[in-house]
């Protein structure tokens, strides 16, 4: 029975990843940009069943097994993949653990998708470098593409299936940088990231704009990488973040995935800079912020969001590693 386990961690995007250019192969409209982060991770199971058994391939979150219905996705994953090396549509057996908790607004496709395609070419004993097994993740999910490599992460929206790849930036940043994930709402949210996207790139005129400006922003947030400039940092990513929800606004219909307290702690933000405590949000496909800060901030940022925000929950994230084969 050959089997194949993986542990992946979520990245936030610093720079957006927001349209695509190809549906099927998951290719961007545009660059883009990440940290792969420590404290959320998903841990996957991939067991190829006999081929004699009459067992149905199956798929379970959690340890609860999932419906047909919700495992389409994921079952067509495999078959693509399995179509990707010629191999038989062999049945399955995956079983994933989540150790993200899904309030905090974390997409946890990016590391779904990335912990099963590692789990999957070990089972399936392939010869596959990182960059192929960025090229894998992508078919699943987007974001997952860059989940391959840890630290700062970019993904080159390249132009085809072979240059639309994850590339480290530094895989150990050594730059005094922190995520606290404020968990702003539990509802889940309206309009998924998948149709989202699609709705901007085919009905907001600002979409040209979107893409020059996202090129343009993931060469400087490389220069303040390299520069170790946490204020260019912070900056950039939250110009990128405002960028994207602002593109939602100019959708037709239009669409936002901000509450009113998302608005709150973006002011809360905006007052702690002013008061001299250097932070910056980021967004994601959902109400939830996230502050980007330096250790010796945290304790005081975390107690002004409880204190402003009514005792929320949160969550403390650094530099996760790439993708681990846990065999
Ligand atoms: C990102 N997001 O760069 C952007 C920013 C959310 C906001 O990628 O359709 O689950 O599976 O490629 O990757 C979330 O969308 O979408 C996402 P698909 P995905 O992280």
């Amino acid at each position: 029975m050959r089997i194949g386990k993986a542990r992946a961690h979520t990245n936030i995007a610093l720079i957006k990843y927001w349209g695509k250019a190809n549906n099927q192969l998951k290719l961007p409209q545009n660059s883009s940009l990440s940290m792969t982060l420590d404290a959320f991770y998903t841990d996957t199971n991939f067991q190829l069943l006999e081929q004699s058994t009459t067992t149905e391939s199956s798929f379970s979150l959690n340890n609860v097994v999932q419906e047909p219905a919700s495992s389409r996705r994921v079952f067509d994953y495999i078959e693509t993949l399995q179509d990707r090396y010629r191999l038989p549509h062999d049945k399955f057996k995956i079983q994933t653990t989540n150790h993200v908790p899904t309030s905090a607004g974390l997409a946890s496709s990016s590391s779904a998708f990335a912990a099963l395609a590692q789990a999957f070419v070990a089972a399936y004993q392939l010869d596959v470098d990182k960059q192929e097994l960025s090229r894998l993740a992508r078919l699943g999910s987007g974001s997952a593409t860059r989940s391959i490599y840890g630290g700062f992460v970019e993904w080159q929206k390249g132009t085809d299936d072979q240059d639309s790849i994850a590339m480290p930036i530094d895989e150990q940043p050594t730059i005094d940088l922190c995520l606290l994930a404020v968990e702003i709402n539990f509802a889940s949210k309206g309009i998924s990231s998948t149709a989202g996207m699609q709705q901007v790139v085919n009905t907001s005129p600002y979409y040209g704009v979107w893409r020059t400006e996202a090129e343009r922003g993931v060469i400087q947030m490389k220069q303040a990488i390299k520069a170790n400039d946490f204020t260019a940092i912070g900056t950039l990513a939250e110009r990128s973040a405002l960028a994207m929800h602002a593109l939602n606004f100019t959708a037709n219909p239009p669409f936002t995935y901000l509450e009113p307290e998302t608005i709150h702690a973006i002011k809360l933000v905006e007052q702690l800079r002013i008061q001299g405590i250097e932070c910056y949000f980021t967004i994601d496909a959902g109400p939830n912020v996230k502050i980007l800060c330096q250790l010796r901030n945290v304790k005081e940022i975390t107690e002004r969001f409880k204190e402003e925000l009514g005792n929320v929950n949160i969550i403390k994230a650094s530099f996760g590693p790439g993708v681990i084969n846990l065999d």
